[in-house]
């Protein structure tokens, strides 16, 4: 083989193609003619591949039609034999969706093609465990594996640290939960677990939690732009704009996100469920089937918060999370 042939086919394992989209490709699809959506600008498309980084429109005939058709960043894009246009999408191994801002009927695709979703929040003002489980929801609903990154560790109090990482890991199995100051170099180590090759990352969270901040870490170099936070409420100014993935020097994807001002969930039952699995096996322990958990007689729900097993807040963000997600559109 060409050395140069060696490094074209590098670069697509290192952008996370695998088995489970080469299987999808026909006999006249080559990978030669295949890229990965790193940024969306309107309507114009980054696309990487074997070819290096091209630009593209977007057909004008997939502009119609539903949101969850048409290419989002992280998605394997089958391209024209003088790759100027995307001919058709490859299925995807996940998917992280909310419903969309602007238009409660309809559903945003966040990323796609993700091996895990790091939940970045800081330990100050926006530690919410109800925040938490909200997005949790969503990376199981996802099929990422989900992972819970604390920041700004440099800045709080270690027992207040201990607390938050050890109430955020109750919140879902075995849910890996790591403090970490995002702008030291030795952060990188911590997270190598996510990082080998072909592996897929992004970044979710408020604004100014670090997520660029610790994209700039991994990258061991400025990617992308940070910002500062208001001293007051510990908010971010929402620096980063648009998605866009990295290749990462050890071999893996990052994407950077802007960060939500707001998260609603989609229809996801499963993901809501997945996480909150602790109580819906004492839901099915109630005397009634339609038991609200409220003032019913022998609610096992009731009976658990009493005894400790489960907080109320927890129960509150239960019920909220599957009402929310049951509105769609
Ligand atoms: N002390 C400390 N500061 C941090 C840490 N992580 C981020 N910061 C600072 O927090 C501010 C916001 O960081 P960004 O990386 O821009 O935050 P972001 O999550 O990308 O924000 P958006 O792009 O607005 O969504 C910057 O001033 C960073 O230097 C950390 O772990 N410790
Ligand atoms: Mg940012
Ligand atoms: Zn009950």
């Amino acid at each position: 083989m060409h050395p140069d042939d060696t490094q074209k086919s590098d670069i697509l394992s290192t952008l996370g193609w695998s088995d489970s989209f080469s299987q999808q490709l026909t006999e006249d699809e080559t990978t030669e003619h295949i890229g990965r959506v790193c940024s969306i600008h309107s309507v114009l498309l980054n696309v990487w591949g074997e070819f290096g980084k091209v630009q593209m429109p977007l057909p004008g005939n997939w502009l119609g039609g539903k949101a969850e058709a048409k290419p989002t960043v992280g998605d394997w894009l089958v391209l024209d034999k003088n790759k100027q246009y995307p001919v058709r999408m490859l299925d995807r191994k996940t998917v992280f969706v909310r419903r969309s801002p602007q238009n409660e009927k309809t559903v945003q695709l966040v990323a796609a093609n993700l091996d895990t979703v790091f939940i970045v929040s800081s330990l100050n003002h926006d530690f919410s465990l109800s925040r938490l489980e909200r997005y949790l929801a969503l990376a199981i609903q996802c099929g990422a594996e989900p992972v819970i990154i604390l920041t700004k560790a440099d800045e709080a109090d270690q027992p207040f640290t201990d607390a938050c990482v050890a109430d955020a890991k109750e919140l879902y199995k075995d849910v890996p939960v790591i403090a970490v100051d995002s702008r030291a170099d030795n952060t990188s180590k911590l997270l190598k677990d996510w990082c080998g090759q072909g592996h897929s990352i992004a970044l979710v969270g408020s604004s100014g939690v670090g997520k660029s901040t610790l994209i700039n870490t991994m990258m061991e170099e400025e990617v992308t732009l940070t910002g500062a936070i208001r001293d007051v409420d510990s908010k971010g100014r929402h620096t980063t704009s648009s998605r866009t993935l990295y290749i990462m020097p050890c071999g893996g994807t990052i994407m950077d996100v802007p960060g939500f001002r707001e998260l609603q969930l989609p229809a996801c039952e499963d993901g809501v469920k997945k996480v909150f699995h602790d109580i819906k096996e004492f839901i099915d322990k109630c005397a009634f089937v339609d038991c609200k958990h409220d003032q019913e007689p022998d609610c096992a729900v009731q009976q658990a918060i009493a005894a400790g097993l489960l907080t109320q807040r927890r129960v509150d963000n239960y019920h909220k999370l599957i009402e929310e997600q049951a509105r769609t559109g």
